[in-house]
């Protein structure tokens, strides 16, 4: 750790009020450079707890920048994870506010919830496999809280990787019932096709996504609950929005999910 642990607080709530404000900055690191990842993490860490100091639950996790299309958009060149809060879910087909967001951009995701624990190093694929509950689609709206959506990697981490809403929808399947890899999506906007994948553009397989952030947790002593929400990254590259924009997933075995801008 580079930073202090009053910096770090500091920053948590400067980054925490740029989301709830919704006021972009600028990147923390052109203030703070020796910033390393542990410190982004501190700093995340510390956001998550400002939010269930206020009664706020922590329903899910997220896997960020997963695909190659997703590090190439933003310019970095590793994974990272998020944490979702309750507030952060929007209904399927329900409208999202713009003016509470900064600069928002959704993407398509396969998701996943466990049905036990996923903790300690060492996790790979066949655990996580092991562990999912069900699979089902979802939408996340990403917003990053800095400056024309530019950051490096600690900056982005220390924003809780751009978590900002999302939305699951169409069906849901056991994992045994779908091939995740060939699992293709399109994803729409405004009835136009946007962009096209499928599941192994996903660190090779989704659940292969699961494994990175169970690792990276047990860095820090944490795992990931029975009955988490997991969000597993951009499969293509994130979509931008404004007022008025509908946005649809269309997926291969798990049906739609919708989502509004107004
Ligand atoms: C970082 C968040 C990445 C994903 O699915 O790749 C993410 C960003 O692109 O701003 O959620
Ligand atoms: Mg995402």
């Amino acid at each position: 750790m580079a930073l202090e642990a009053s910096v770090i607080a500091s920053l948590a709530e400067y980054l925490e009020n740029a989301e709830l404000n919704a006021q972009a900055v600028p990147q923390i690191s052109l203030k703070y450079p020796g910033i390393d990842m542990d410190d982004a993490y501190a700093i995340q860490h510390e956001i998550r707890r400002r939010k269930e100091s206020r009664g706020h639950k922590i329903i899910g996790m997220k896997a960020g920048l997963t695909s190659r299309a997703k590090m190439k958009q933003v310019g970095v060149d590793s994974p990272s994870y998020g944490f979702l809060a309750d507030y952060f879910a929007v209904d399927d087909g329900a409208a999202v506010e713009i003016k509470k967001l900064v600069h928002p951009r959704v993407e398509p995701e396969i998701a996943f919830v466990l049905k036990r624990e996923l903790i300690g190093a060492g996790c790979h694929i066949a655990s996580v496999l092991a562990a999912i509950d069900f699979v089902v689609p979802a939408m996340e709206i990403i917003d990053s809280r800095y400056e024309n959506f530019k950051f490096d990697m600690p900056s982005v981490v220390a924003d809780n990787s751009s978590s900002s809403r999302f939305v699951l929808g169409g069906r849901s399947k056991l994992v045994e019932d779908l091939d995740l890899r060939t699992l293709g999506i399109v994803l729409e906007k405004n009835g136009v096709p946007f962009s096209f994948g499928a599941g192994a553009a996903v660190l090779g397989h989704p659940a292969a996504a699961v494994a990175m952030v169970v690792n990276l947790l047990a860095k820090r002593g944490e795992g990931l609950p029975a009955g988490t929400l997991i969000l597993t990254g951009g499969i293509t590259e994130a979509v931008s929005v404004a007022a008025g924009d509908h946005v649809q997933l269309r997926t291969q075995n798990l049906g739609s999910v919708n989502v509004r801008f107004v």
